[in-house]
């Protein structure tokens, strides 16, 4: 991944950008403006913030620092700094309006094609393989996941349509799948792309476990309802527990009961649950609670990935689950093509050499694990991407959802979030230690 042809990346980079721009574009024209300038829920932004700190965040990094222009509107760095104005607060900012941050970003756009055209993918860590141009179309496509999530919190009538994923057979194969023990590789050192916190590859001893072959689904969790399971502090951490009770939460967030069945609230449409689809809006504490009820456990992180990468065939880790080649519609559910989770079992064709499936898409996926940085890890280009984030109070998700680009994707991806939130596209799959 290291060798490849720097106008492959080129092209790789414009084209990602253009994505990403089709899909904010959309997220930020399919309703009214004062959709776009109301706060939809004290822990998001307006829209209109997600759309101009996109076009500032690609000033400062593809204008500023790689092509050493002079700022364009200075005065506006404060507002759209993530760490200078917590979400809640910036409803209340002098914000551009939606139209003036439209222009502002397009305007940004345009310059930093320029500079993509002209500039050299060598030279600087920056700019090397291209990787400031990645970075920030990851960063608008980790923003349009941000406003998906948004969408989903507004009420209101429906403004976001998309197919239906294939439907799938049931799925009959194994519930789970045995992972060797030993050591692996972990996180990347080749990988143009790859963020700060992914890096470098490392070796990792793992000992022998067993890890569920899909996601966990919504019938499947419905049954530790039904069994009692909110009801029950043997099955919750102690802060977990506190927190439910506390909060009164007792089912997936947008989950209502209807007699004996559940309904949900999506994108501006009540259903049925869905029983065969992977479970989403939990959070880590019901993640943890599910698993002790189930008697498993979360995967750690380390176990998350060596299910997806490794290859015993090669012993060596892959870039995804199926190999080496960027994701298809065939792999995973990917990029908003579909605004909900596949069935389980769906996606063969992107399952692990192990037989694991959908480790990739549809929802991401709560680990044990605290984020913490590897072993050497360097702080690359910014300090508040990844680095001051690091500790306990954050838990590891893993293998992106259907919300999130094939960018922003990958087998060694990183995110993270307080184990108290559920208004990410997140569920989970469980594992157990081999031999218990
Ligand atoms: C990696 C999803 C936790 O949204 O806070 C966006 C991504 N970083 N802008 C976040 C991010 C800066 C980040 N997560
Ligand atoms: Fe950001």
């Amino acid at each position: 991944a290291g060798t490849v042809d720097p106008e492959v990346l080129r092209e790789r980079a414009v084209a990602s950008l253009v994505v990403a721009r089709e899909r904010t574009t959309l997220l930020t024209s399919c309703v009214e403006e004062p959709d776009l300038t109301a706060q939809h829920s004290p822990l998001m932004s307006p829209l209109v913030w997600d759309l101009a700190h996109i076009g500032n965040q690609e000033e400062q990094w593809l204008l500023r620092a790689v092509a050493g222009h002079e700022a364009i509107r200075p005065e506006i760095d404060g507002l759209y700094d993530a760490f200078e104005h917590p979400r809640a607060e910036r409803p209340n900012l002098p914000l551009l309006s939606p139209a003036e941050a439209r222009a502002y970003a397009a305007d940004v756009r345009g310059r930093a094609l320029d500079v993509l055209e002209s500039h050299a993918f060598h030279g600087t860590r920056l700019t090397e393989a291209g990787f400031a141009f990645g970075m920030i179309a990851q960063h608008e496509q980790q923003h349009d996941e941000t406003m998906l999530i948004t969408h989903q919190l507004r009420t209101g009538p429906q403004a976001l349509t998309a197919p239906d994923p294939e439907p799938a057979p049931l799925f009959t194969g194994p519930s789970e799948v045995l992972v060797p023990g030993g050591p692996f590789t972990m996180g990347t050192s080749g990988e143009p792309w790859a963020l700060d916190n992914e890096r470098p590859a490392h070796r990792r001893e793992v000992a022998p476990f067993r890890i569920d072959t899909t996601p966990v689904t919504n019938g499947a969790y419905q049954a530790f309802i039904e069994d009692g399971g909110y009801d029950d502090p043997r099955w919750w951490a102690a802060d977990g527990w506190a927190h439910i009770r506390g909060h009164g939460i007792d089912a997936p967030l947008f989950w209502r009961r209807d007699g004996k069945q559940f309904l949900r609230r999506r994108f501006g449409v009540t259903e049925v649950v869905p029983p065969d689809e992977p479970v989403l809006h939990v959070c880590w504490y019901e993640a943890d609670a599910y698993a002790r009820w189930a008697g498993r456990r979360l995967p750690t992180e380390a176990e998350w990935e060596k299910a997806a990468r490794y290859d015993p065939a090669g012993d060596r880790s892959m870039r995804y689950p199926w190999g080496d080649a960027e994701p298809g519609p065939e792999h995973a559910n990917l990029g908003q093509r579909h605004l909900r989770p596949a069935p389980a079992g769906s996606y063969p064709a992107g399952e692990s050499p192990l037989g694991v499936r959908q480790l990739i898409g549809d929802v991401w996926e709560w680990t044990a694990s605290d984020f913490l940085p590897y072993p050497g890890f360097k702080a690359f280009p910014y300090k508040e991407y990844s680095e001051v984030f690091f500790g306990p109070e954050y838990k590891v998700l893993r293998g992106g959802s259907f919300a999130v680009d094939a960018v922003a994707c990958r087998g060694t991806f990183r995110n993270w979030d307080y184990p108290i939130r559920r208004q990410i596209f997140s569920g989970f799959r469980t594992a157990r230690s081999e031999g218990v």
